[in-house]
């Protein structure tokens, strides 16, 4: 199989132009600018102004759309539901009740539900500045455990609402097959997420006819990609045959392989009891692990995991603010990054919707336990748009969740996607900002969102703030969350 089919870097004529006051180009912000968009999305070239003078000029600071690396989209509709509980009693908060909590939730969530929350999560995460989000999909059954009339229902959902939202997608369906490390059985609400690497290959199969055809606009904006849930998800024997068929590169399998690892304390005890190593030891030891990789928190990882995953290529999908909700610890990022380790960020849990605010929580995370202030920016050479800490941190985001998902996106150049976002240079947070500030002042002045349009694949899908689509979608959502919210949270959680 090879989904890189459609990523022949446009030949075709310019489909449209777009003319920018000021874009950011490398770590460079250069004043109008025009973009020639070819009809696969992609920028076939940078311009000066003169090309496109007929068109109408898009004010404020124009950045690369922000790659969201990690997103469960239904669990949109859970944010906020497992927060009871909790004061001394350690075991009734913890990140294991939350999942509880979470299977409660998918007793009650339909095809219909998983679309009209999906749908929402990617309106939002637009509104906010993410233009791509990997879908790390695993709810591949109904309540119980049976199988669809079509076995990729879910998924087909999945695509659909990023559809509606005109969103980015690379579409991850998840091998999943245990309870834990000792093999244990599924049950409850794991029973939905059953699933193993043939399963996989047929969704993967039966779906690259619905991701489009190279020529169609909107083939570019779909892709698709592997996911183990977790070590403890699959036992030994079929991890390895997981790792041969992603080592053998059969078929010239480019797509991004994800997997959820050392996220907490716990599973770092199991392992170790079970396979005698810590899990991102164990799997740096037994995975082909590089550059199509995503570690996805990889919070409790030694020094020499450290170094280990850096010198693979590999990137670490943190996830800030669900990691700091489920109080999962801290990753070591300037260890991480000292040794050259790549990141992006993803939104998960969905308690933020927001590239600003996971990466203001991701170096709030880090300053408050290295009692110092930025960890990435550039302090000594305040120079270009990325010195900041602000733009430094971006500048990750961008380029290593791009890497991450497979996505050829992350910068203004021509073969890139024209995935854009433009900031209100008029906005409190902007007013008056020039240079590295402007990204450190959207990262780092608040809540406040400062994004005025968004573009996808050259695609205007945010205007002045608005989705042509916000208020359908927004009504699908109330609906579904009206009934889901009502669910009774296990005690305690
Ligand atoms: C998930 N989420 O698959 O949604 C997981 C929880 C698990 C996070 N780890 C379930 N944030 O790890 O078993
Ligand atoms: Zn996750």
């Amino acid at each position: 199989m090879n989904v890189d089919a459609h990523d022949d870097p446009g030949e075709t004529a310019p489909r449209s132009i777009l003319r920018f006051e000021r874009l950011l180009v490398g770590d460079q912000w250069r004043r109008d600018v025009c973009v020639e968009v070819g009809e696969d999305g992609r920028i076939a070239s940078l311009a000066p102004a003169e090309i496109g003078a007929g068109s109408e000029r898009v004010a404020g600071w124009t950045v690369p759309g922000v790659p969201n690396v990690h997103s469960h989209a239904f669990q949109r509709a859970m944010a906020g539901l497992a927060e009871g509980g909790g004061g001394t009693d350690r075991r009734a908060s913890s990140f294991w009740r939350w999942r509880e909590v979470m299977y409660e939730f998918l007793r009650r969530l339909s095809p219909d539900d998983v679309e009209a929350v999906a749908a929402q999560a990617y309106v939002e995460m637009l509104k906010a500045g993410f233009t791509c989000v990997g879908e790390f999909h695993y709810l591949h059954h109904p309540p119980g455990g049976g199988t669809y009339d079509d076995e990729a229902e879910t998924s087909r959902r999945i695509l659909r609402a990023a559809d509606t939202a005109g969103i980015g997608l690379v579409h991850m369906p998840v091998v999943y097959e245990t309870g834990g490390f000792g093999g244990e059985p599924l049950r409850g609400g794991q029973l939905r997420f059953r699933m193993d690497l043939e399963g996989v290959r047929r969704l993967l199969e039966g779906l690259e006819r619905d991701i489009g055809r190279p020529g169609d606009a909107q083939a570019g904006r779909r892709r698709l990609g592997w996911a183990v849930h977790s070590l403890r998800a699959v036992s030994r024997e079929s991890f390895d045959r997981i790792a041969d068929f992603v080592g053998s590169r059969e078929s010239g399998l480019q797509s991004p392989v994800h997997i959820h690892v050392a996220e907490q304390e716990r599973e770092v005890r199991e392992c170790l009891a079970a396979r005698g190593a810590r899990p991102v030891e164990w799997l740096l030891d037994n995975a082909p692990v590089d550059e199509r990789w995503c570690l996805v928190h990889a919070t409790h990882v030694d020094d020499a995991e450290v170094r280990e995953i850096a010198a693979r290529g590999a990137v670490v999908g943190l996830c800030p603010t669900t990691e700091a909700n489920l109080g999962d610890g801290l990753f070591p990022l300037g260890r991480f990054v000292g040794c050259g380790g790549r990141f992006g960020i993803g939104t998960d849990s969905h308690v933020s919707r927001s590239p600003a605010e996971e990466l203001r929580v991701l170096e709030y995370g880090q300053r408050l336990t290295l009692r110092t202030r930025s960890v990435l920016g550039r302090t000594a050479d305040q120079e270009g748009a990325l010195a900041g800490a602000g733009g430094a941190l971006l500048d990750r985001a961008w380029q290593d969740g791009a890497q991450a998902l497979g996505w050829d996106g992350g910068r203004a150049a021509a073969g890139c996607r024209a995935d854009f976002v433009v900031l209100d240079s008029d906005h409190p947070a902007l007013v008056g900002r020039d240079g590295h500030a402007v990204l450190d002042s959207w990262v780092f002045s608040g809540t406040d969102n400062p994004v005025s349009h968004v573009f996808v694949g050259g695609v205007r899908v945010i205007e002045d703030g608005r989705h042509a689509r916000e208020e359908e979608v927004a009504r699908a959502f109330r609906e579904s969350a009206r009934r889901l919210g009502r669910i009774r949270s296990p005690s305690g959680a």
